[in-house]
């Protein structure tokens, strides 16, 4: 049985799980706009009440193009909402990359960092390891504002997987457990489309290396590419696209729609886990 430690939460990945995602941000590409905490924690509840067995809480928007955002605005957003739901007993991931948010939220309650620079900040490191939280070690080509312009790989599969393993042996070197790393490919974060369905049919080479695999792809624009559909109409092709990573081992995905992708998750685990057995056939239609 995979079990991922994050904090005080044990989580059961031997069936893929959850990650909701709750964006308090003036310009996230989906769900921006959500700037208020009240707003933001029933939205966080919601979630985790649809099945979400994490919810990744964010202040800054990732998307391509986006303009950062200040130390002091970023903790404002997001330090209220870990209290509240840590109050709850909820599992909260902290979206950030910057090391004095990632202290303020473990201190708040988060239990674990989702950080798309995979922990290469002066301080990040120390700050993960200081704490027993959980990490989401993720790929990114560049930096969010031009990681889309031109982004160019000899072998994609090849070096998601190096950098991926680097960061995690330097993890497990500054005295994480293997046990709370998490690795992702990091879709859509200087990656064309065809990068993208490189490493979506690859997943397993990532998977391999013993680390679980963390797959978003939630409403992003590969999404759109491969469906023809706007932002809105992109439900069933997110979480067709889920069921691709986790069939190819991805053991979290992080999602806007967690009620539709659970449903999903359970329905195919269900096929996964079935016995076959002749003598016994459900009958329901
Ligand atoms: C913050 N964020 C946006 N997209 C993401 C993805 O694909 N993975 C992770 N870990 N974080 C993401």
């Amino acid at each position: 049985m995979t079990v991922l430690h994050a904090g005080k939460h044990a989580i059961d990945l031997s069936t893929p799980r959850v990650v909701g995602i709750v964006n308090i941000t003036s310009d996230s590409f989906y769900d921006g706009g959500r700037v208020d905490a009240d707003a933001a924690i029933a939205h966080a509840r919601q979630l985790l009440e649809a099945g979400a067995a994490i919810v990744d809480v964010g202040g800054e928007s990732t998307r391509p193009g986006a303009t950062p955002v200040d130390e002091r605005d970023e903790l404002a957003r997001v330090i209220p909402i870990i209290e509240a739901l840590a109050a709850d007993g909820a599992c909260i991931s902290v979206d950030t990359m910057k090391p004095a948010v990632m202290r303020a939220a473990l201190e708040s309650g988060a239990s674990m960092i989702n950080d798309v620079r995979a922990l290469q900040a002066p301080g990040a490191m120390d700050a993960a390891a200081a704490s027993d939280a959980a990490v989401c070690l993720m790929h990114m080509q560049g930096d969010p504002r031009t990681m889309q312009r031109a982004p160019a790989y000899a072998d994609v599969v090849g070096e998601v997987r190096a950098f991926l393993h680097r960061r995690a042996h330097a993890c497990v070197d500054a005295g994480i457990a293997a046990d709370r790393i998490v690795v992702d490919p990091g879709f859509g974060f200087g990656k064309t489309l065809a990068h993208n369905l490189d490493l979506l049919r690859n997943l397993g080479d990532i998977a391999a290396m013993g680390f679980p695999v963390l797959a978003g792809v939630s409403r992003k624009s590969m999404i759109g590419a491969l469906t023809g559909r706007e932002l809105e109409d992109r439900l069933a092709g997110s979480v067709a696209v889920a069921l691709a990573a986790a069939l190819r081992g991805a053991r979290l995905l992080r999602v806007h729609d967690v009620r539709a992708t659970v449903d999903a998750l359970a329905a195919w685990s269900a096929i996964e886990r079935w016995p076959g057995s002749q003598g016994d056939r459900w009958t329901e239609q």
